[in-house]
C-alpha cells in the first residue's frame, strides 16, 4: 500500500491569492496570513501573485480565468461576508462556494476557501488575528498542500492504482 499526501514545502510553486475587497478591514488581515503561510512554505515572492476583486461574489469568476492561465498551482480565495450587514448572506455565500467548486472542478486547479460568514464583524475579527488561526493562514495551508499533492500525483502517475 501507498500513501500519497501533499506538505508544506512548496518552493518553485507558484500561488494567486484572489482577495475581495468588501469588509477590507478583515480581509486584508486574512491576506497577511496568506502571505505569511507562503513565506513559512518557501514560496518566493515571484512566486506569489495577488488579485484584488470588489466583493465575494466575484471570486470565483477571477479565480477561475486566473487558473485557465495555467501559470498557478493553487489558487487561493480571500473573502468575509457578514451576516447582519449584508441582507443577502446566504445568496453570496451560496454563489461563492458553488462558483469556487466549480472552477476548481473546470481547471483541475485547487482552490483554498478562505472565505468567512460570520455573524457580526467581531466574530470575523476573531479569525483574523495574526498566527497560525488566521484563517486566511489556514486557507493557503490548504492549497499548498493541494498544490504539492497534485504534484506529487503527477509524479507517481503511473505507479497510483485507479
Ligand atoms: C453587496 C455586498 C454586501 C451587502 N455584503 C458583502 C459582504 O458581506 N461581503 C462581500 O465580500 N461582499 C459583499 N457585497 C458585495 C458583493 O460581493 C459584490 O461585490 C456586489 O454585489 C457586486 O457584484
Amino acid at each position: 500500500m501507498q500513501t500519497l499526501e501533499g506538505s508544506q514545502a512548496a518552493a518553485g510553486l507558484r500561488f494567486a491569492i484572489v482577495v475581495a475587497r468588501f469588509n477590507d478591514f478583515v480581509t486584508e488581515r486574512l491576506l497577511v496570513g496568506a502571505l505569511e503561510a507562503l513565506e513559512a512554505a518557501g514560496v518566493e515572492p515571484a512566486d506569489q501573485t495577488v488579485v484584488r476583486v470588489p466583493g465575494s461574489f466575484e471570486l470565483p469568476i477571477a479565480a477561475q480565468r486566473i487558473a485557465e492561465t495555467g501559470r498557478f498551482d493553487a489558487v487561493v480565495c480571500l473573502g468575509c461576508l457578514i451576516r447582519g450587514a449584508t441582507p443577502h448572506f446566504e445568496y453570496i455565500a451560496q454563489a461563492v462556494s458553488n462558483g469556487l467548486t466549480a472552477a476548481a472542478a473546470a481547471t483541475g486547479v485547487p482552490m483554498a476557501f478562505g472565505v468567512l460568514t460570520t455573524n457580526s464583524a467581531e466574530e470575523a475579527l476573531e479569525r483574523a488575528q495574526p498566527g497560525p488561526a488566521n484563517k486566511g493562514y489556514e486557507a493557503t495551508q490548504a492549497g499548498i498542500e493541494m498544490a504539492t499533492l497534485i504534484v506529487r500525483l503527477g509524479d507517481a502517475a503511473g505507479e497510483v492504482d485507479a
